[in-house]
C-alpha cells in the first residue's frame, strides 16, 4: 500500500522522452511531504490504458493520486480540472489506433472533475516561482482519458482518494532536438526537468497537507 501514486506516460508521437515518465520513475520509492510514493508509467494506448491504471490502483491503494503527462508546446505547468468522456485523436496512439468522436465509456457521465486542491497547488507553485496555470481541458487524447478513467474507477470503488492531473511542458533537450530536426521554433516552450519535478513534489505536499486539514476538521465536528 502506498500513500501516493504518481503516474507518468511513456513517450509518444515519435518522441523518445517524456518528462512525465522520467518524474514518475524518479519519485518511485521516495518520500514526499511525509507520504510514501509509488511511481508508475502508463502506456499511450487506448486499448491498454484502463488495465494499467486499474492494476496501479489495485496494487497501491493510494490515498492520493497525482498523474502527469506531456503537453508539447505548453509554456507552463498546467493543473487540469476536468476529464471528459471523449476520445478524439486522428493521429493515433502508440498502437496506431485512431479515434474519432468516441466515448471513453459509452453511456458514462459526461465528465469527471479532478479533486486535488488545484487552486492551493497553483498558489504554492506560483509562490515557489514556478510558472503554472489552471486548465479546463486536458484535450481528447490519452491524458484526458487518464483523468476520466481514474475518476470513473474511483467512483466505482467509492474510494475517496483525491486525484489530479498535471500537464508538463517539453524539457529543453526535447525542444533543442525538435528545432535541430527542423521544427519551427515558435511555440516550443520548455522547462527544466528539475523544476517540473519540484512542481510535482509541491503538488503532493500541498494535497497531503490539505488532506490532513480536512481530516482534522472532520474529526472535530
Ligand atoms: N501526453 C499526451 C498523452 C501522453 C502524454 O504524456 C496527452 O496530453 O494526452
Amino acid at each position: 500500500m502506498a500513500d501516493v501514486l504518481v503516474t507518468g506516460f511513456e513517450p509518444f508521437g515519435g518522441g523518445d522522452r517524456n518528462p512525465s515518465q522520467e518524474i514518475a520513475r524518479a519519485v518511485d520509492g521516495t518520500s514526499v511531504g511525509g507520504g510514501q510514493v509509488t511511481g508508475r508509467v502508463l502506456p499511450v494506448s487506448m486499448r491498454r490504458l484502463a488495465d494499467a491504471l486499474r492494476q496501479a490502483l489495485d496494487e497501491t491503494r493510494p490515498r492520493l493520486i497525482v498523474s502527469l503527462g506531456l503537453a508539447g508546446g505548453e509554456s507552463m505547468v498546467r493543473l487540469e480540472r476536468l476529464g471528459v468522456n471523449l476520445a478524439d485523436f486522428p493521429f493515433g496512439d502508440n498502437d496506431g489506433r485512431k479515434s474519432l468522436d468516441e466515448a471513453i465509456a459509452p453511456g458514462g457521465p459526461a465528465a469527471f472533475p479532478t479533486t486535488l486542491p488545484n487552486r492551493a497547488i497553483l498558489n504554492a507553485l506560483l509562490a515557489a516561482g514556478i510558472p503554472a496555470r489552471l486548465s479546463d481541458t486536458a484535450g481528447t487524447y490519452l491524458c484526458n482519458a487518464c483523468i476520466y478513467l481514474t475518476g470513473k474507477m474511483l467512483a466505482e470503488r467509492a474510494a475517496g482518494a483525491p486525484f489530479g492531473f498535471i500537464h508538463l511542458p517539453y524539457m529543453p533537450e526535447q525542444v533543442a532536438a525538435l528545432v535541430s530536426a527542423g521544427s519551427q521554433p515558435e511555440q516550443m516552450a520548455s522547462m527544466p526537468l528539475a523544476l517540473m519535478a519540484r512542481a510535482t513534489e509541491l503538488a503532493i505536499e500541498t494535497a497531503l497537507q490539505s488532506n490532513v486539514t480536512i481530516a482534522r476538521a472532520a474529526s472535530r465536528s
